[in-house]
């Protein structure tokens, strides 16, 4: 491995032929040039991850992040970059924030393919990422006269982690045929190793067409088709150029894969001992209907001989339990698209048909003429995974139970995971070297390492360390929105967190009025015993009208509060602009209690519950997705729960009986609050009454994810958390407790159990 002298003097001649400059003389944007042209170099060193069998994860969605610290850190090379900088008094920290975060992902979904490529590279597994090279990926964020706007969000430079591999593939649409090109992003793992993301791109995709915003030309696909990530997890607008987007994708992966296996001269009628395609979600399942095209039409295959090796080679996660979320497209969508996968898919249908009869709840092609694709990918894959225990419950016993009684054997839970190096390592080096002087270094490579931290849940001195380290996270994420938004924070309040994705699931309406009623309270006198400070992160899908409410009326209480010296010396609320993968990294380490509230059975997972845990912030949660996992590893009090449970939410939805107006009507603090929405001080502190109004009857009328059901129970909850605060040292002790126990959420153990029950790769 390098040294730090020969870091230097590999950096020094590439700050020489770049910009015939010294390290000391060129500024941080040239130094991050240099220092990603050098990584790439490195990177380029290193062997491709082989095996007999290869697992590629295809997805809509890789939500990587800025990678120049995470793949130094793989590397080997953060700390000897980080010395020879320092030397020549320049600051990594600060060259980072140079880098432009590709966000080619909407959330969850996104992140988590991200963290599954580095723990699969890390395992040294060979498996690649395939997807599609957004050029603006997910819309940036901008906050204007209380309200979001997107703006579109560059990330490609004329340096950029992207490899031109000069291969092409033809994709067909029905009005004729592109190309797809291939770029590589390399993938190095923690121990040695490389995989690849594979992201394809249209050759004539055209930047200029771009007006507006985020707005541009719908029906001109050769000029559109890569532009952006489809922004939206809730609505319909666009839903054509996702189809096309979905069978470029599947279609050049499809024949990658196959010239992949030609190379390694695999008889493809066993592609599935060679080869495993795991469907992320339901945006990429066309590629089942696609291999078995390609085999038939172009290597010889009848048709049952492809419908079987391609059903023992696909295997699919679900994501979701949302009904308008999992996928239906119309038979004349696909027409349109990729006329050439509808004799397949009328095949796939008819088989199903004629073996369990015409049964709407399974068939694949519905009598409304609508192609279910998550039916196609249970009939036609081996596996069937969900995200988190309970979610895994549900899809057997409710959402999928059809699907489980025909195929048993084929369902099967894998709990989430996220990466420790990103989201420890890299993100908070002091916590990481707390626990590196307590219990040496392994930890890095096997997370259940962190367990051993229990032995010092007593130790005085540690308990006031890591209360330190967290306090260092709270100064820099307030010096950080200082000096970049000028926004205020007080270190010595309580950091109360909720960011995700804005949805009405997720309940963002709840902790708003929770806001609304704790500045009530203030006003009549009742006074925290310690400041407040309520963090938001969320973007919302341009077209999702509550979510925007949502987000004006968390603006206008961040409004309120700010200009009214009554309150604000005890609370402050603050909706940060554009949270993203960069902005989480700052805010996770910095948090003392994380929400994590959606409505029990809606939240298939989570996984910013996993981040904050591991970051020594306790939740405040419902039984739902992976809170229920996190409760049972920590106990009862390490963590504050509250709210109806999955079985009581799902009952009251079969009976019909939840009427939000009943609670508006006899809880005096529902009342108050839900009333302050539309208000002399909401109007007068640029409140829109269209959006405040319309919030309010959706609360008060309808309330579809039974924010008023659990409020109660939620307040009461949350102020015993604020009062336990108090006593530091068992909050301390809380702490130690949640991230021992965390290890079980690295996403080295989720793809080792991916591997164990479903990829079999070595
Ligand atoms: C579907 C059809 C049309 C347009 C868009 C979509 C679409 C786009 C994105 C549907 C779903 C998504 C994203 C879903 C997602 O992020 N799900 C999250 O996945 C995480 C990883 O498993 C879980 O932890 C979260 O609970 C889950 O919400």
């Amino acid at each position: 491995m390098l040294d730090n002298l020969e870091v230097k003097k590999a950096l020094s001649s590439m700050c020489n032929t770049m910009y015939n400059k010294e390290i000391k003389d060129c500024n941080n944007e040239e130094l991050y040039y240099a220092i990603l042209q050098l990584t790439k170099a490195y990177s380029n060193l290193i062997e491709e991850i082989n095996g007999d069998k290869k697992v590629y994860y295809v997805s809509a969605e890789f939500l990587i992040g800025k990678l120049l610290s995470n793949n130094l850190i793989n590397l080997g090379l953060y700390d000897k970059f980080d010395e020879v900088l320092k030397s020549e008094n320049k600051n990594l920290a600060q060259i980072e924030e140079v880098e432009p975060e590709p966000s080619l992902g909407n959330g969850g979904l996104g992140r988590l393919a991200a963290c599954f490529l580095d723990s699969i590279a890390s395992l040294q597994l060979p498996g690649d990422g395939c997807g599609l090279n957004y050029h603006y990926g997910l819309f940036k964020q901008e906050f204007k006269n209380n309200e979001q706007r997107a703006e579109k969000n560059e990330w490609i430079e004329n340096y950029s982690w992207l490899n031109d591999e000069n291969k092409k593939y033809k994709v067909h649409f029905g009005y004729g045929d592109v190309t797809s090109k291939l770029y590589t992003i390399d993938v190095p793992g923690y121990n040695g190793g490389k995989n690849k993301l594979n992201l394809f791109d249209i050759e004539t995709v055209d930047e200029n067409i771009v007006y507006d915003g985020i707005k541009f030309p719908q029906w001109d696909i050769n000029k559109n088709l890569t532009l952006f990530l489809y922004p939206d997890d809730s609505t319909k607008q666009g839903r054509l150029l996702r189809v096309y987007q979905q069978y470029f994708m599947v279609s050049s992966t499809a024949q990658m894969i196959l010239e992949e296996l030609k190379e390694k001269n695999v008889d493809l009628h066993k592609m599935n001992e060679h080869a495993v395609i795991q469907i992320n979600d339901t945006h990429p399942s066309m590629i089942i209907p696609e291999m078995i095209r390609l085999l038939t039409e172009n290597e010889g295959f009848s048709m049952d001989e492809a419908i079987n090796v391609v059903s023992k080679t696909c295997a699919y996660t679900n994501h979701t339990i949302l009904a308008e979320a999992l996928e239906k497209w119309p038979i004349d969508f696909i027409e349109t698209v990729c006329p050439q996968l509808m004799p397949i898919i009328y095949e796939l249908d008819n088989r199903v048909k004629h073996k369990y009869g015409n049964n709407e709840k399974i068939n694949i092609i519905d009598n409304q003429g609508r192609i279910h694709m998550a039916h196609m990918d249970i009939h036609y894959g081996f596996s069937v995974n969900g995200v988190a225990r309970l979610h895994t419950d549900i899809l057997k016993n409710t959402e999928l139970n059809e699907f489980y009684k025909l195929y048993p054997e084929k369902f099967n839970n894998k709990t989430n995971g996220i990466t420790f190096r990103r989201w420890l390592i890299e993100s908070n080096k002091e916590l990481t070297k707390l626990i590196e002087s307590k219990i040496g270094s392994e930890f890095k490579k096997d997370s259940t390492e962190l367990s051993k931290l229990e032995n010092f849940i007593d130790d005085e001195e540690f308990l006031n360390d890591l209360e330190n380290v967290k306090r260092i996270k709270k100064v820099e994420l307030s010096d950080y929105l200082k000096e970049t938004k000028g926004i205020d924070l007080n270190p010595d309040s309580i950091y109360d967190i909720q960011s995700k994705r804005l949805h009405e699931y997720k309940r963002q309406q709840m902790n708003l009025l929770y806001i609304i009623n704790k500045y009530q309270e203030i006003k009549n006198g009742n006074i925290p015993e310690r400041p407040l400070t309520f963090i938001f992160g969320a973007k919302a899908a341009p077209a999702y009208t509550t979510a925007q409410d949502i987000i004006h009326a968390i603006l206008v209480m961040q409004e309120i509060i700010k200009n009214d010296p009554e309150v604000s010396p005890y609370m402050n609320v603050i909706m940060l602009e554009n949270y993203n993968v960069s902005l989480a990294e700052k805010v996770i380490p910095a948090c003392d209690i994380s929400e994590q509230i959606s409505l029990a059975s809606k939240e298939a997972s989570g996984t910013g519950n996993m981040k904050f845990m591991l970051n020594g912030a306790i939740t405040l949660g419902t039984e739902d997705g992976a809170n229920v996992e996190i409760h049972e590893l920590v106990g009862d009090d390490n963590i504050y729960i509250f709210g109806k449970n999955a079985d009581e939410v799902i009952k009251i939805y079969q009976d019909n009986s939840y009427n939000p107006k009943d609670y508006y009507d006899t809880n005096k603090d529902i009342k108050n609050a839900i009333d302050f929405l539309v208000s002399e001080e909401t109007l007068s502190n640029g409140g829109n009454f269209e959006r405040l109004r319309r919030l309010q009857n959706e609360l008060i009328f309808k309330d579809w994810f039974k924010t008023l059901l659990d409020f109660e129970d939620y307040k009461t909850t949350k102020d015993k958390a604020f009062k336990d605060y108090e006593n530091r040292l068992e909050w301390k002790k809380k702490m130690v407790k949640n991230i021992a126990s965390s290890g079980y959420f690295s996403s080295d153990r989720t793809i080792n159990d991916y591997n164990k029950d479903i990829w079999k790769l070595k």
